[in-house]
């Protein structure tokens, strides 16, 4: 529905967006996906972003932390870097800031990333907390972003309250993705998805069981994992929100309306995905 200048969704709009597998297909055709983030206490979100993105289909994904930084959590299926060892511009795609923290050695990690012009970057979480306090951000930045805050996370980068972002949601999505010529994914019951001229992206799916902790560290290696895969960050936003959701609504049935974990979603994404095929 276009012409509103607002879409939705639906499966076999999915299925034409979705990345399509070939036969011939190895793991070095799927995308590598870089996803920086966690810090002591903290280490579970970048885990959870990671395994998202190969659970989207990314061929490897690895995870860049602090020199030092260990992850109990960490499954055999994710590779771990220490920023010092990184080749910043060796990945088809970034995710940054899932349990980053904001302490100040994040300042210049963030400044690498928004200064790489190939890989399209995600920002999450303390990347966003990272990024608000730095005066007109969006003149400093390369190539695509994609930015995914939540009600809180969008206030610190507007300087509102959250009350107020929750009051002018599509006119905030419409006004900074242009703005800031980013990809905007304002999270939330009906997640909103602006990239600044193109038509708003409203989601459908979804419930209230997702507010849970984690889950938005999981949205972001989704929406990462497709980028991997070569969608355009406003595709890749829109249909990794719709998975996410739909996820959501599928563990809801199965586990219950509330007390799903984050990683309850992670075994359904290729479940959720298979039905747009
Ligand atoms: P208020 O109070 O209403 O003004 P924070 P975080 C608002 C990591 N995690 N609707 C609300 O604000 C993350 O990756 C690690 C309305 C709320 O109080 C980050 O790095 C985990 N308001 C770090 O923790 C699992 C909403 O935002 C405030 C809203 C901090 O991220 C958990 C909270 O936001 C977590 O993901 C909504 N729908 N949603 C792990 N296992 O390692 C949010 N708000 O202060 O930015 O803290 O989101 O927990
Ligand atoms: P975060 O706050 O970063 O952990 O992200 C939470 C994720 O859960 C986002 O994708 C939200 O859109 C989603 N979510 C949280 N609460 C709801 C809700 N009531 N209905 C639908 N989705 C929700
Ligand atoms: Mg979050």
């Amino acid at each position: 529905e276009q012409a509103t200048g607002y879409y939705t969704l639906n499966r076999s709009e999915l299925a034409a967006l979705l990345p399509q597998r070939k036969a011939e297909a190895h793991k070095g055709t799927q995308g590598h996906l870089l996803v920086v983030g966690g810090s002591p206490g903290m280490t579970g979100a970048p885990v959870l972003a990671g395994l998202a993105a190969l659970r989207s289909g990314a061929g490897l994904v690895t995870l860049g932390v602090r020199d030092g930084l260990t992850l109990p959590e960490k499954p055999m299926e994710l590779i771990v870097k220490p920023w010092s060892q990184l080749q910043w511009d060796a990945y088809d795609a970034i995710v940054a800031g899932p349990g980053l923290s904001t302490q100040p050695d994040g300042q210049a990690i963030l400044a690498t990333i928004l200064g790489l012009a190939g890989p399209c970057r995600l920002l999450d979480a303390d990347a966003l907390n990272l990024l608000a306090p730095i005066p007109r951000w969006w003149e400093q930045v390369k190539g695509s972003l994609v930015l995914t805050p939540h009600p809180g996370e969008m206030a610190r980068l507007c300087g509102l309250t959250t009350g107020e972002v929750q009051a002018n949601r599509l006119g905030l999505v419409k006004e900074k993705s242009r703005e800031w010529g980013v990809t905007l994914v304002l999270k939330g019951a009906a997640t909103l998805v602006g990239s600044g001229e193109e038509p708003i992206y409203i989601n459908t799916t979804g419930n209230p069981a997702l507010a849970t902790g984690g889950t938005g560290d999981v949205l972001a290696g989704m929406i990462g994992g497709l980028l991997a895969q070569g969608l355009a960050p406003a595709q890749a936003a829109a249909v990794g929100v719709y998975l996410h959701g739909q996820a959501g609504d599928l563990a809801a049935r199965e586990i219950g309306p509330a007390g799903i974990l984050a990683g309850d979603l992670l075994p359904r994404i290729p479940r959720v995905m298979e039905w747009g095929q």
